[in-house]
């Protein structure tokens, strides 16, 4: 055991330590049986996801003897708070706090993720347990690897997430989509006619997954860095300058290379919509890297986790201080996963009539892929489904309490936009009106249901 692993030992700072939180808080499933990495993995993971239910650790994968994948381990605000080390109901101040409080990596000599090296012919990633998810996604995808990419011109590392395709032992397709940082990076190395060095690092302490889903001028590493306290520790990659997280349990090196474009896709979007064939780039693979016993991680396209980790985690504090600064009165901000992050909840204690609309309008711009809004009481519980569409059904006149914004700019992966995102957006005022104030929610006092089934009866 090294120091810095006796001094950790019930702090996160790699997967492997999340995932003892993660089961010692009963939120990890080992699944023993045997299982295909094709489509069944997948399954599993999104049935879980569906239940409210645990992550999974497959431990018995079919051709990959000896080898570990886990998945799912974002999916709700449970296993996001273990992630964070905070209550559920302070998730959103702690994204929102760490934008402000970043914190920069330290780089190190010696690290875990390169205990194995492999490069030239030994490079194989169909050695690797990567699983096809959705019955109709084109093949083994990675999901889960956050993306370490350099500025050509000043240097400046980026992480983020980039889904790739496997074309063969060392062939990726990887998505790349226009507004990204890496685009840029990509476009200043293709106009020198150049390959641009990247890696990918799968299987790492979930802040900087958290992170790489965030929008930053900057080295997202500092983000994981602030929400965890201290700074990520570092390592220079064996084939090139990047330097990746140093207790990833598995990075992979290679190029992008110049002008080269591919079929790439389909996958489950975000949207829960099937994407289309992409004409993507190409990274071709120099060297594996890994920590002994590496655990693979993966995560299913178009799941709540990733909403969660694109949509949600850092979206909910930017659009939470606009609806604010629009009134005083609003007290919470939800994205709910279950709608894409095209939709968010807003809660907020009303003085006025019109404040509810004016609210909804704030939400509806402070991001551009939030296209219906929907204002709540108080007395709502955002992060239920259910109560939120109780108000909907209850304190919704339609024809005064919705407005439609015709032509505004959505996402343009949005079903219902055109193919550059203009679209129509939808507030929703779903507060009890003046005339009905007198009207009060009834709500019965929960009991610890153990009190009362003592004796066989279940729930
Ligand atoms: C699970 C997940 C998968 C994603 N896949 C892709 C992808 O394949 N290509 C892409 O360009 N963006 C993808 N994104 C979005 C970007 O990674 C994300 O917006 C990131 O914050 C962009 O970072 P940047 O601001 O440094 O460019 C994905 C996001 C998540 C959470
Ligand atoms: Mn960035």
């Amino acid at each position: 055991m090294t120091d810095r692993e006796k001094s950790d030992m019930n702090e996160i700072h790699d997967l492997r330590t999340f995932l003892e939180e993660l089961r010692s808080s009963g939120e990890l499933a080992e699944i023993a049986k045997e299982v295909d990495p094709v489509h069944e993995i997948g399954s599993v993971i999104a049935t879980l996801e569906q239940k409210h239910g645990p992550a999974a650790s497959f431990v018995n994968v079919k051709g990959y003897a000896g080898k570990t994948v886990v998945g799912g381990l974002l999916s709700n605000h449970r296993k996001i708070a273990i992630a964070l080390g905070c209550a559920q109901a302070e998730v959103t101040d702690r994204m929102e706090h760490v934008l402000t409080h970043p914190i920069a990596p330290v780089e190190i000599e010696k690290a875990p993720c390169q205990e194995v090296v492999l490069t030239g012919d030994q490079v194989d990633l169909t050695a690797l347990p990567i699983p096809t998810h959705a019955p109709e996604d084109g093949g083994p995808f990675i999901t889960a690897g956050v993306t370490v990419g350099r500025d050509p011109e000043n240097g400046v590392q980026n992480l983020s997430f980039q889904r790739m395709h496997i074309k063969g032992k060392n062939r990726m397709g990887i998505m790349i989509n226009e507004w990204r940082h890496m685009r840029g990076f990509l476009d200043k190395a293709e106009a020198a006619g150049k390959p641009l060095p990247v890696a990918v690092a799968i299987g790492v302490d979930p802040v900087l997954m958290i992170a790489a889903g965030c929008r930053y001028d900057g080295d997202e590493a500092e983000l994981a860095g602030g929400l965890r306290g201290k700074p990520v520790e570092t390592v220079k990659c064996v084939t090139c300058d990047i330097r990746v997280p140093a207790w990833s349990e598995y990075v992979i090196e290679g190029e992008i290379l110049p002008g080269v474009r591919e079929d790439e896709g389909p996958l489950a979007e975000f949207t829960g919509h099937y994407g289309l064939l992409w004409k993507s780039p190409v990274f071709a693979v120099k060297a594996i890297t890994h920590r002994k016993d590496a655990v693979w991680q993966t995560l299913n396209g178009g799941s709540f986790e990733h909403i969660n980790l694109g949509n949600v985690l850092p979206r909910e504090p930017l659009i939470r201080n606009f609806a604010r600064y629009v009134s005083k009165n609003v007290t919470g901000v939800h994205i709910p996963p279950y709608g894409s992050g095209f939709m968010a909840v807003v809660q907020m204690k009303k003085k006025n009539e019109g404040e509810p609309k004016n609210v909804a309008m704030a939400a509806m711009i402070s991001y551009v892929n939030i296209k219906n809004v929907v204002v709540v009481d108080t007395d709502v519980d955002i992060y239920n489904p259910a109560d939120v569409l109780w108000a909907i059904s209850n304190r919704v006149n339609p024809r005064e309490d919705i407005f439609h914004v015709p032509n505004s700019q959505g996402h343009e992966l949005d079903p219902c936009s055109d193919e550059t995102g203009v679209q129509t957006k939808m507030g929703i005022d779903a507060t009890l009106k003046a005339n009905r104030q007198k009207l009060k929610k009834a709500v019965y006092p929960t009991v610890d249901l153990g009190e009362y089934l003592k004796g066989g009866a279940t729930t």
